[in-house]
């Protein structure tokens, strides 16, 4: 194929994906509505970005710069547009973070021209992926991510050992970006840490997700919470578990928060992962749980098991049986866009609307953590619906 006619079939296929309207996969459960397209993939990536384009310098015109994958996106309505900073990774292993932005938050997603341009602190970040963005109430729109750096104490032999850490910035633009430092807490390492939207006593208040290793949480895990006064030098010295990792269900080696927490009359509505080990690996699940009103760190409501978990073609990718979310956003009429990844490797959406999720919420049985107790509250489902 002549360079030309490459390039017209590139365009086409690429205007093709960006443009295919998205569907409701309907009846679903009630709670929630998948759709039969991700909303963004490594092919969303814009052609500018992985081939030169100039006949001259790439005459087979290849691909240069190739993405791998588009996943774990913090997600916000900015300008009536729903945004996605989404993690892309591209070839070489490294992620960034890059704005996609749809009109109806459904489909249609087109990144910005160019990726995030991300300041760096005085110690490089050498990978940073997974940001949640969240309005605070002092005007700022911060992005809470994880910043990964090689573990200076590992031996020559070991080059995977890795510091993982949480690193801010923020703006007012969605354009320009101001790096903090990063976050300080007593654990060694800190992932999936997220800013509650509203000052607490007047201090910044963070969900931290506390772990001894880079991949397990060791003697630390759970949701933590803590705040600090001060984001510009942010502190956390006392670390209080509101969510710990339990023996036999679905977050029993580890969980985190997924996106800052969304504020309904009944309490804070939160979206977190759980992970369980199984023969074939880890598995990633969301789940949902809300906490008081008033007392941020006190759980009112937590239903048993997953909320969503992998099905389908979101079961295989780079990281197979993953479902993970750190991005949703909720329309002034109630309507709530669940930007969830599957297995490390592409973006999807879900909708609800906060009335069903809450009655998701507060009326799903909890777990009873014993075989025994689950078959009595299906029993209990059972009598009450024959007496319809
Ligand atoms: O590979 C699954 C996920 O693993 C990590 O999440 P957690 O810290 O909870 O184990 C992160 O690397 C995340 O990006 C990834 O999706």
């Amino acid at each position: 194929m002549q360079f030309s006619e490459r390039l017209t079939a590139l365009e086409q296929q690429y205007q093709l994906l960006i443009n295919r309207n998205n569907e409701k996969l309907t009846p679903g459960n009630g709670i929630f509505d998948r759709y039969r397209y991700p909303v963004l993939t490594a092919a969303h990536t814009p052609l500018e970005w992985r081939y030169d384009l100039n006949p001259a310098s790439n005459p087979h015109l290849m691909e240069r710069y190739g993405m791998n994958g588009v996943f774990n996106a913090g997600a916000i309505k900015w300008n009536n547009k729903y945004v996605l900073m989404a993690r892309v990774e591209s070839a070489d292993r490294k992620s960034f973070f890059a704005l996609a932005e749809s009109e109806n938050g459904i489909d249609h997603f087109r990144f910005r021209e160019y990726p995030g341009i991300i300041p760096e602190t005085e110690n490089p970040d050498i990978n940073v992926y997974d940001i949640r963005l969240v309005l605070h109430e002092d005007g700022y729109v911060y992005g809470l991510f994880c910043t990964e750096r090689k573990d200076p104490a590992a031996p020559a032999y070991d080059q995977s050992a890795a510091i993982a850490a949480c690193g801010i910035i923020r703006s007012k633009d969605l354009e320009h970006w101001e790096r903090l430092p990063d976050l300080t807490t007593p654990s060694p390492q800190q992932r999936n840490v997220v800013l509650h939207p509203e000052f607490v006593q007047g201090k910044y208040a963070f969900y931290t997700r506390p772990q001894d290793g880079f991949i397990s949480a060791g003697t630390g895990g759970g949701i933590g919470f803590g705040v600090c006064r001060d984001i510009t030098r942010a502190a956390i010295t006392e670390e209080k578990i509101i969510d710990p990792k339990v023996y036999h269900t679905v977050a029993e080696i580890k969980n985190g928060l997924g996106p800052a927490p969304l504020k309904t009359p009944y309490g804070w509505l939160h979206l977190a992962h759980g992970v369980r080990n199984t023969a074939a690996g880890m598995r990633y699940v969301l789940y949902l749980f809300m906490t008081d009103l008033h007392d941020l760190s006190r759980i009112i409501h937590k239903p048993a098991g997953y909320f969503m978990a992998p099905e389908g073609e979101e079961r295989v990718g780079d990281v197979s049986n993953v479902l993970f979310c750190n991005g949703w956003v909720m329309d002034d009429d109630g309507t709530v866009f669940i930007y969830y990844a599957s297995s490390d490797t592409r973006m999807h959406v879900a909708t609800s609307t906060v009335d069903r999720l809450v009655d998701y919420v507060i009326y799903t049985p909890a777990d009873g953590l014993r075989s025994a107790v689950t078959v009595s509250t299906i029993c209990g489902i059972i009598d009450q619906n024959k007496k319809r």
